[in-house]
């Protein structure tokens, strides 16, 4: 199964480039580490980017969170993706009818399409909110990630709901590149990827706001993540750098582990 193949292997059955090239960087990086940079200023956002995008395959954003967003803030945020060799995500969460998704996607203040290689999704609308995100690229240099369970207390993501949202992405695998989730999922597709939020090595939660914590051992070995999102864990650490590395380290073993045993 996917769980046992090495990302090498996996990198050659990718049905997307962005797949592809986003496995590749894991291998060449010997990374599986996504920072959540979840901060509200431009030059906290750069900074983050350059101080620990040498250990990152994925530099995961919420542009609507920046309060001083520039157009010069992106082409920074490309040229650290570039010369640390990682890919940009913007975790959107476009849920809303194909139409109205595609215009989210390509206009306004933040032209995600333009320069996010990657976003995520909700399917709650169905598969045209996939052919939607599709219409508005050019060529299919871009991709997105299903968020077919969330990790948070009480969220309503129920095994139906997984299991139907899992058909949406088998259908569209030149733009899905796989599945945000909590659990093992049923990737029939090794060219596809598992992303998992939720990740600490001091919190179990983080208190009333809902948010539920694993290890990152357990998330790569028990959970069936291939790429790990670590937020807080990193970015409000005493250290950034050190944590970065530090999750970086852990994560990798575990799949190295994952991959040998
Ligand atoms: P933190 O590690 O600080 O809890 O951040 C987790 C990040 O992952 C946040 O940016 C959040 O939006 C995202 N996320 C999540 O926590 N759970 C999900 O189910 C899906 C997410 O995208």
């Amino acid at each position: 199964s996917r769980l046992s193949l090495p990302f090498s292997v996996r990198a050659d059955q990718a049905t997307n480039p962005v797949a592809a090239k986003l496995l590749k960087i894991m291998v060449a990086k010997q990374s599986n580490l996504c920072v959540a940079a979840d901060v509200t200023s431009a030059s906290k956002l750069i900074a983050l980017a350059e101080t620990v995008g040498p250990y990152v395959c994925l530099f995961k954003t919420h542009i609507d969170i920046v309060e001083d967003f520039s157009a010069q803030l992106i082409q920074q945020l490309l040229a650290a993706a570039q010369k640390h060799n990682f890919l940009l995500i913007e975790d959107r969460k476009f849920a809303d009818i194909g139409h109205t998704v595609s215009l989210q996607y390509s206009h306004g203040t933040y032209k995600i399409c333009s320069w996010a290689d990657l976003v995520t999704v909700h399917p709650v609308p169905g598969e045209g909110v996939i052919t939607g995100l599709k219409s508005a690229v050019a060529d299919l240099h871009r991709g997105c990630f299903i968020v077919v369970e969330m990790s948070s207390a009480g969220n309503l993501t129920t095994p139906s709901y997984i299991s139907s949202s899992m058909e949406i992405c088998k259908k569209h695998p030149d733009f899905v590149v796989g599945v945000v989730c909590q659990t093992p999922s049923t990737l029939n597709n090794p060219g596809l990827l598992q992303l998992t939020p939720g990740v600490s090595l001091d919190c179990q939660n983080d208190g009333e706001l809902g948010q539920q914590y694993n290890s990152p051992e357990d998330v790569i070995m028990l959970r069936g993540a291939d790429i790990a999102v670590v937020g807080r864990g990193i970015v409000q650490a005493a250290d950034p750098v050190q944590a970065a590395q530090e999750y970086r380290t852990k994560l990798w073993a575990a799949y190295e582990k994952r991959v040998s045993s």
